[in-house]
C-alpha cells in the first residue's frame, strides 16, 4: 500500500505548477498575449539541432510538433515534481525552482515573434506569483519526515499521527489541478473562438487558369489525385502555434533596395490583378517516395507586379521573406521576375488560405523548394543581395538556393498483388522545366517506359501509369523520370539535406 501512494511532494509540485499555468494561459488568452506555454515550445524548436529536427520530421511527418509539445510537457512535469519534493524541507528552494523554470518561459516569451509576448510574461507572473502560493500552502501540510505512521495510514485512518491528513490533502490537489486544467481549456476555447475569419470573398482573376487538359489528371484507385484537396495538402512549417493574422491590422511591406517602399493591405491585395496557376509545391526534406508534397491551384497576386511597384535596384539578387511565424526565407529575384508566375497567393484551390497554409498570404514559386520559396503568413519581402543576409534554413545548414530536383514516386501498386495484369502508378515532377518521360525497371530489367497523363504546364507534376504483367514472386520496381531537357533523374542516392533527396524511388511487390 505505502509503495503504490503517489509520493505528496512531487503531487503538489504539479498541482502548483499546472493551476500556475492554467492561470497564466487563462489571462493570456483573455488579455490577446502569447501563450507561455507555446513559446516555450516554439523556442525549443528554433534551439533544435537541424539533425534531431530532421529526424523527427522524417520519423513522425507532421506529427512531429505533437510530440515535441508532449516531450516539453513531460520534461515539465518531471520539473515541477522535483520542485515539490524539494518544497517540503525547503519551501524557499522549493518556490525558487518555480521561478527558474518561469524565467525560462520569460525568455522564450522575450524572443516570441508570433505573438504579444509582454503581454504573455505579465501573464507568466500572476501564473507563477499564483503557482508558488499553492505550492506553498500544499507542501506546508505535508510532515518533512515522512514517519512510518505518516504513510502506512489506512484508507479509514486517513489521519496521521502527525497530523498529516492524506486525503485532505489529495483532495486539495487534485481541485488546484483541476482549476489549472480548466484554466487552460478556457484559454483554448477563447482563442478558438477568435479565430480570423477566412469568409474572404475571392475576386474572380482577371487571369484563371487554363483548364485542364483531357487526360492530365487520371482517377486510378491509389494513385495520387492530380489535384490536392487542402485538406490532404502536406503541412510543413516552424510554427508550433500557426499565427493569426488579423485581417484590418494585416500589412505587407515591400522595401529594402528599391525605389520606393510599398505597404500594401489586404484589401490592397484583393483590388490588384489576380492570376490562377496550378503549381505541384514540395518540401525539400521531402525523402525519396515521400509525400511531402502537393499540387494546388493557387490565386494571387503576381510577385513581379509588386516588385515593379516599388522598383528594383539593379543591382539586388535577392528578396528576404519573413512570415509572421518569424521565419525568414531567401529567395533569388530572377524567379520572381524572370515570367513564371511567382504569386503573393490568397486562395488555395479557390478557397481562401487556411490558417494552416498561410492565411491571409503566402508565396508560391513554381521550380523552388518551399524553404527558399514558399513563405506563409506572408508579412514582409525586403529587396537585397544573398551576401546581405542569412535565411531561417540557411543558417541551419541548409543551402541558399533549393531548386527542385527531378522526381518522381510510385503510388501503386501496394506491397501485395495477385499475378496477372496490374497497374503501376505514380506521379512525376520537375518544376518549371517539365516532365518527359518517365520509366520503369522490374527487377532491375531494361528500363521501359510508362505512359504519361497529359502535361497541364511545366511547373505541375505529371501522373504516369505502366501495365505490368506480375508474375508470383517477389518483385523490385523502380522508377525514373526526365525532365524537358532530356536529363534523367540521378540515380545517386542522397538525403533531403542540404538541398533534396535523390535517388530512384524503388517498391517491393509480393505477387501470389
Ligand atoms: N512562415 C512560414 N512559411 C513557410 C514555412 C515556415 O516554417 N514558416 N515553411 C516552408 C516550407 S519548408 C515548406 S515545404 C512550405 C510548406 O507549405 P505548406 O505547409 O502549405 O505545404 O512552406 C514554407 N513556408
Ligand atoms: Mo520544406
Amino acid at each position: 500500500m505505502t509503495s503504490r501512494k503517489l509520493p505528496s511532494g512531487p503531487v503538489a509540485g504539479i498541482a502548483a505548477g499546472v493551476l500556475g499555468l492554467g492561470v497564466a494561459e487563462l489571462i493570456a488568452a483573455l488579455a490577446r498575449g502569447a501563450s507561455p506555454l507555446l513559446a516555450l515550445g516554439d523556442r525549443v524548436i528554433d534551439l533544435t539541432p537541424r539533425w534531431l529536427k530532421e529526424a523527427a520530421v522524417s520519423t513522425f511527418g507532421t506529427a512531429d510538433k505533437p510530440i515535441l509539445l508532449a516531450s516539453v510537457a513531460l520534461v515539465t512535469l518531471v520539473l515541477l515534481g522535483a520542485a515539490g519534493a524539494l518544497a517540503v524541507r525547503r519551501p524557499l528552494l522549493g518556490a525558487g525552482m518555480l521561478v527558474l523554470l518561469g524565467a525560462v518561459d520569460i525568455a522564450a516569451l522575450l524572443a516570441d515573434r508570433a505573438g504579444n509576448g509582454t503581454t504573455g510574461i505579465v501573464a507568466l507572473l500572476i501564473g507563477l506569483a499564483v503557482g508558488i502560493t499553492a505550492l506553498v500552502l500544499l507542501t506546508r501540510q505535508i510532515p518533512d519526515t515522512a514517519t512510518p505512521g505518516a504513510t502506512t495510514g489506512t484508507a479509514s485512518e486517513a489521519t496521521a499521527p502527525d497530523g498529516f491528513d492524506r486525503r485532505k490533502f489529495l483532495t486539495a490537489a487534485a481541485a488546484v489541478t483541476a482549476v489549472g486544467a480548466a484554466g487552460g481549456i478556457g484559454a483554448k476555447v477563447v482563442t478558438g473562438r477568435r479565430h480570423p475569419s477566412a469568409k474572404v470573398a475571392i475576386p474572380s482573376a482577371v487571369s484563371p487558369a487554363a483548364p485542364l487538359a483531357e487526360g492530365a489528371a487520371l482517377r486510378i484507385d491509389g494513385l495520387t489525385p492530380f489535384v490536392t484537396p487542402v485538406e490532404d495538402f502536406y503541412r510543413i512549417d516552424i510554427a508550433l502555434l500557426t499565427p493569426r493574422v488579423d485581417l484590418a491590422d494585416y500589412r505587407l511591406k515591400i522595401h529594402g533596395m528599391v525605389d520606393k517602399p510599398v505597404e500594401l493591405t489586404y484589401e490592397d491585395l484583393l483590388a490588384m490583378p489576380l492570376y490562377e496557376r496550378r503549381v505541384t509545391i514540395c518540401c525539400v526534406s521531402n525523402e525519396v517516395g515521400g509525400d511531402l508534397i502537393g499540387n494546388a491551384t493557387w490565386t494571387g497576386v503576381r510577385i513581379r507586379d509588386v516588385l515593379k511597384q516599388a522598383g528594383i535596384d539593379p543591382d539586388a539578387d535577392a528578396v528576404k521573406s519573413s512570415g509572421a511565424d518569424g521565419i525568414t526565407i531567401g529567395t533569388p529575384l530572377e524567379a520572381l521576375t524572370d515570367g513564371r508566375d511567382a504569386l503573393l497567393a490568397i486562395a488555395q484551390n479557390g478557397e481562401p488560405l487556411t490558417q494552416d497554409h498561410g492565411f491571409p498570404v503566402r508565396m508560391v514559386v513554381p521550380g523552388l523548394y518551399g524553404y527558399v520559396s514558399a513563405t506563409k503568413w506572408l508579412t514582409d519581402l525586403e529587396v537585397t543581395r544573398f551576401d546581405d543576409f542569412r535565411a531561417y534554413w540557411t543558417d541551419r545548414g541548409w543551402s541558399a538556393e533549393g531548386p527542385i530536383k527531378t522526381q518522381c514516386r510510385i503510388d501503386i501498386p501496394g506491397d501485395d498483388v495477385m499475378p496477372g495484369e496490374r497497374t503501376i502508378a505514380g506521379v512525376a515532377w520537375a518544376q518549371h522545366r517539365g516532365v518527359s518521360k518517365v520509366e520503369v525497371r522490374i527487377d532491375d530489367g531494361p528500363w521501359q517506359p510508362a505512359t504519361l497523363a497529359a502535361e497541364d504546364s511545366i511547373d505541375t507534376w505529371r501522373q504516369w501509369t505502366y501495365r505490368w504483367a506480375a508474375t508470383e514472386g517477389e518483385h523490385h520496381i523502380q522508377a525514373r523520370a526526365y525532365d524537358r531537357t532530356g536529363t534523367p533523374q540521378t540515380a545517386d542516392e542522397a538525403p533531403p539535406a542540404p538541398n533534396g533527396a535523390t535517388g530512384y524511388p524503388t517498391r517491393t511487390v509480393t505477387v501470389g
